[in-house]
């Protein structure tokens, strides 16, 4: 398709002959009848192709079709996106920007279809697109909203707030610079500040590289802005694909970077100093430095690492990896078989797995106890190209830490001090005032073990695939060792001859089950779900009394009801209970274990179906009682009909709130075609869901959500270009660890009834009280789940998988003790917002 924007412009005389042509004259009025025919007998594909015919021949039309073009657009693309031609998809909208490159409706609405097909990263592009050709632009606001954290994630606001690092950075660039290193190339520079300081250093020659585009556009910007454009070069790649002379001319004297994660190695930090000490950076330096000279060796800011680790014990850690109970919701677990996070570093390694996640252990809701003394596990010099590539074939490092406290054995926990240079360091330990998080790296042992004062942990450290991994192995004890990674605990002798009749029977154990084969993977909140005990209970109570009533209902109906089970009932005489819970859940079977009900599950995994199958057996569970929903239809949108049944559904369990804390997308939508499909008497779980929150003024909060302050970031002009990316909702909060200061009770903010549509509103204007004076800088939100009139779940419970929510105001709100400020709170397409405004009414109580 010809290019109509880059087309050369027409001169007076082509276009007095132009608009002299008849035949093409003709031609556009035809196709442009054909187009709105078209449109109008719905056949949209035809009318697309006449539309982009007549807007291509004559683009003064493009203002006057420019709706109907829109409207036969988003029709067709409904219609290619419905029969899963994605490919043709694209191609309408490429074909639809190429005519309005600038169109803000467009460009959202490709968002959006990119977003559905998991192109997060593209789609918040355009969105991003979107709303900088126009703000005011809702629809766009709330999908950039929802999606400025894959493009510009949320530490890079914490990293740029912490005032000691970046001086630290600061000054060992300009004693590196001054020192002769001249030349600079900035490895993955985020907001360009690194390589800014560079520059302000004295620095001849600055390169830097960002693989994100959204970042490196952003580092042009700030570079721009900051005055440096001609003088720092920004390359929008991966460090590892620089060559010199094509990217860089010549090799460098420093690189500098802060490509490291929680757990160090995570970002690739090892792989792209080999590369760079290969192929980018002058030669080692070998004894001193002449100081002052311009430097004919390079050198790597920071120059090394060490990494500390520590053995814990945690709940809430324990809780998200590891299955704590043995009853769920009146259904004994033993049947399951194994049930894992996918957090761990000692089975082989695959794409699903990881071997850490990463938490701040000072914020972890009921804190953590530190089992052993801190430890040195590694440490790396980034300025010798041997000891990085060695890292992976280094052999693995036994460790032996003494137990300081008694407690059960939940992770490790890991940290490093990163040296800047010879002078500087920071650390990114769990006591220091940073915005570091510490790398995890869960136990996993099924039943848990307790760690006595006198034992001692043997922890196993190595190097895979640039990733550190540590392992408790196993633990000494009154001279015996016991190991912990076996999937069958056992007690081996210190000498394996000492007891060989227990050595036999543990091998003989580990023959006759094929462990592995049970095993099945969790995400940690599935895992934490689990765990759950109140959220399975209250379900289990609410269901039970449900289906008691629809029972005698239907006896008064004269339906007879078998005692028994497994002997197949009459139809007429079956309940039937649908589960949309996403992910793995066992409310199917909880509904099933009642008797007479047939459930339909929408697990989706095929090891999760076994799981759930092994349950069902184990609890009696007749096996055509327990139906898995997704393996019957293609389509999403079938979801919530019922296959070949003229009866009704009983009850229809709905997943309300996300783990991060936000409402689900859909769900108003989800519930009304759900009231639809219910049999008199039949239900929606939850019937009701109370949303609560609080005023609070956190200065945490603000530094997560965006560069804080007037002043300039090390001299540089930073803040207003990444502050673009602030969003109004912070999610996946603790609020229970948050530091703040409550400045008042809790209120009720809003209400969603999913059982009655009359009764929901979009707008609420709520009063509350300011019990404390203070800045109120944001407000935290969590729900009630209300099943029925008498049982509720709550996300902000301790032992919720749930975390919760926070709208960040855009300007902090002050307040005395016993000021009235109005909050208005908006839902609009299942998301919340707040604004909120000092109440000076006279006389207001
Ligand atoms: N997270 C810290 C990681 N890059 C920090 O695209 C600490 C997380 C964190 N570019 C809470 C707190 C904290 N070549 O923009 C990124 C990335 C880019 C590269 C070119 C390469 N080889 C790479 C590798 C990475 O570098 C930038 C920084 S990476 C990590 C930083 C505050 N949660």
């Amino acid at each position: 398709m010809p290019n109509a924007s880059a087309r050369p412009k027409h001169n007076r005389r082509t276009r007095r002959r132009r608009r002299a042509d008849p035949a093409r004259n003709e031609l556009v009025s035809n196709s442009l009848e054909s187009a709105q025919q078209c449109l109008f007998n719905q056949d949209y594909g035809t009318a697309f192709v006449h539309y982009l015919l007549v807007l291509n021949l004559a683009p003064m039309f493009k203002e006057f079709a420019k709706d109907s073009f829109r409207f036969t657009l988003f029709k067709w693309a409904e219609e290619l996106d419905s029969v899963g031609r994605i490919q043709d998809l694209f191609d309408c909208y490429e074909q639809a920007l190429e005519l309005f490159p600038a169109d803000e409706v467009i460009l959202n609405s490709m968002g959006e279809h990119l977003f559905r097909m998991g192109f997060r990263d593209e789609a918040a592009g355009h969105f991003h697109k979107a709303l900088k050709l126009r703000p005011d632009y809702p629809e766009a606001r709330e999908n950039f909203y929802r999606v400025a954290n894959w493009l510009v994630e949320r530490w890079h606001f914490l990293m740029l707030n912490d005032h000691r690092r970046n001086q630290k950075y600061q000054q060992a660039i300009q004693k590196a610079v001054q020192g002769g290193c001249s030349t600079v190339l900035d490895i993955g520079t985020g907001t360009g500040i690194l390589g800014m300081c560079a520059k302000k250093a004295g620095a001849a020659e600055v390169y830097a590289c960002e693989l994100s585009k959204t970042m490196y556009e952003l580092a042009c910007e700030v570079v721009t802005a900051n005055g440096m454009d001609g003088s720092i070069k920004i390359l929008h790649m991966k460090s590892l694909d620089m060559e010199v002379p094509k990217d860089i001319p010549q090799r460098v004297s420093l690189v500098v970077t802060e490509t490291v994660d929680a757990g160090l190695f995570g970002e690739g930090i090892i792989e792209s100093l080999i590369h760079a000490w290969h192929h980018l950076l002058l030669p080692p330096q070998r004894g001193e430095n002449e100081f002052g000279e311009q430097s004919t060796t390079g050198r790597v800011i920071p120059a090394g690492a060490t990494v500390f680790g520590m053995a814990v014990e945690c709940l809430e850690i324990r809780r998200h990896h590891r299955l704590c109970v043995t009853e769920v919701g009146g259904l004994s677990m033993a049947a399951a078989g194994e049930l894992q996070s996918p957090v761990s570093c000692s089975s082989e390694p695959d794409d699903s797995m990881e071997p850490y996640t990463t938490e701040r252990l000072s914020r972890l809701p009921g804190g953590y106890k530190s089992l052993t003394e801190p430890f040195t596990a590694l440490h790396i010099d980034f300025n010798n190209v041997q000891e990085l590539e060695g890292l992976s074939s280094r052999k693995v490092q036994e460790i032996r830490l003494p137990v300081i406290q008694g407690g059960e054995l939940d992770a490790l926990a890991v940290w490093f001090q990163l040296h800047l240079d010879e002078e500087s360091s920071l650390s990114t330990g769990p006591q220091e005032d940073t915005c570091w998080e510490q790398a995890i790296y869960p136990v996993h042992s099924t039943k848990g073990f307790v760690l006595k004062p006198r034992d001692e942990l043997v922890v196993e450290v190595s190097c895979r695939d640039a990733y550190l991994r540590l392992c408790s192995v196993a633990v000494l004890r009154d001279g015996h060792k016991i190991h912990l990674d076996k999937r069958v605990d056992s007690i081996y002798p210190e000498n394996p001859t000492s007891n060989p009749e227990a050595e036999l029977c543990s091998a003989l154990a580990c023959l006759q089950t094929d462990q592995t084969k049970d095993l099945c993977m969790l995400e940690c909140s599935e895992m934490a779900l689990l765990n759950n005990h109140d959220y399975h209970q209250s379900f289990c109570s609410a269901l039970a009394k449900l289906i008691s009533q629809l029972k005698g209902r239907k006896r008064e109906q004269g339906c007879v009801f078998q005692s028994d089970p497994t002997i197949p009932s009459q139809c007429s005489s079956l309940l039937y209970v649908l589960d949309v819970s996403e992910g793995f859940s066992l409310l199917s079977l909880i509904a099933a274990s009642q008797g007479h009900v047939k459930a339909y599950s929408s697990v989706e995994k095929s090891k999760q179906q076994e799981v759930l199958n092994r349950l069902a057996h184990s609890s009696g569970i007749a096996e055509q009682h327990l139906e898995f929903w997704l393996n019957h239809i293609e389509d999403e949108q079938g979801m919530l009909q019922r296959p070949s049944r003229e009866d009704l559904w009983s009850a229809i369990i709905l997943d309300c709130v996300e783990t991060c804390g936000l409402i689900r997308q859909k769900l108003m939508e989800k519930a009304s075609l759900a009231r639809c499909l219910l049999e008199e008497g039949g239900r929606i779980f939850p019937e009701r869901i109370v949303v609560y929150g609080k005023l609070v003024e956190s200065d945490t909060l603000l530094l997560e959500s965006a560069v804080q302050g007037q002043e300039p970031t090390l001299g540089f002009n930073i803040a207003p270009f990444i502050n673009q990316f602030t969003v109004p909702v912070h999610v996946f909060l603790d609020f229970s660890t948050l530091e703040c200061r409550h400045l008042s009770e809790s209120v009720e903010l809003f209400v969603l009834d999913l059982m009655e549509t009359n009764a929901n509103y979009t707008h609420r204007e709520v009063k509350v009280q300011a019990t404390t004076a203070g800045r109120i800088t944001a407000i935290p939100f969590w729900y009630h789940i209300h099943l029925d009139s008498e049982i509720s779940v709550s996300t902000l419970s301790h032992n919720s998988h749930w975390k919760q929510a926070a709208v960040v105001l855009q300007q902090p709100l002050e307040v005395r003790a016993g000021d009235w400020v109005r909050l208005a709170v908006k839902l609009h397409k299942s998301t919340i917002s707040i604004s909120a405004h000092l109440e000076n009414t006279p006389g207001m109580q």
